[in-house]
């Protein structure tokens, strides 16, 4: 059986991953898992489950409730190691390159270890870079790191390499959940030409054209949640599955 990096790698080679996320503060488990199903039966590829902040205490019935409602992989993106739960498939390894702050460079990972092999996740090493948007975003917030200028792709694209060469697998390029402005198709053009990585990238993508530049740009893995979770709306998620996979 492949593992679920090996499915997004396979997905990411034939054209582009679409991911979405679900935030157990924003909804009941019972409505995430409506929602992921929805996702799912719209097109999603991976559907997500996590958050910079966890108020609620709800992560392990929300991945619990989503996992029993969708048979795509459910992949954790936690805000910190608190946020790990059992039953998912995998969970994105993050390394907040982007910062220097050596707590998401090495701190939490060593809290994390552990837990991940106990619940039997499958890691995976993600190189994590926040981008400017406008505004102070909760992961800036919650960090206490600041994000790389939009407008200097040079800073971004050296960046990527350096998680190349530290071995991740993915390098993710957030504006923030619910960003005013996504990150920019320049940058994600510049770094996807020059690392040999599957460039994500997520963060106030609001509608499917936005999303189809991006992946025109290069980015081979997309995220949205932020407008999902608000609308709830079946044909956007649609439109948004068919604009990543390059349909019409
Ligand atoms: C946030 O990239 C994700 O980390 C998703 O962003 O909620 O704005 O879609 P949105």
């Amino acid at each position: 059986m492949s593992t679920v990096l090996e499915r997004i790698e396979g997905l990411a080679r034939d054209g582009a991953v679409y991911m979405v996320l679900l935030d157990p503060d924003h909804a009941t488990p019972t409505e995430n898992a409506r929602l992921a199903a929805l996702a799912e039966a719209a097109g999603a590829d991976i559907i997500l489950v996590g958050g910079s902040l966890t108020l609620s205490g709800r992560s392990t019935e929300t991945v619990a409730a989503v996992r029993s409602a969708v048979s795509r992989p459910v992949v954790i993106f936690p805000g910190n190691a608190g946020f790990l739960a059992e039953g998912a498939d995998a969970v994105l390894f993050l390394s907040l390159l982007s910062g220097r702050n050596p707590r998401f460079l090495i701190g939490e990972h060593v809290l994390a270890a552990p837990a991940i092999r106990r619940m039997g996740l499958e890691p995976i090493p993600t190189g994590y870079m926040l981008v400017e948007s406008g505004a102070t975003t909760s992961v800036e917030f919650m960090s206490d790191t600041r994000p790389l200028p939009r407008d200097k792709p040079d800073i971004a694209m050296a960046h990527a390499l350096a998680a190349q060469y530290l071995g991740m697998k993915i390098v993710f390029f957030d504006a923030g959940s619910g960003a005013r402005a996504h990150v920019p198709e320049e940058l994600i053009e510049a770094v996807s030409g020059y690392v040999d990585l599957p460039v994500m990238v997520g963060g106030g993508i609001r509608t499917p054209d936005e999303a189809r530049g991006l992946v025109e740009s290069g980015a081979r893995i997309l995220v949205t949640g932020d407008v999902i979770e608000r609308t709830g709306d079946e044909g956007l998620l649609r439109e948004m599955a068919s604009a990543v996979h390059g349909g019409s």
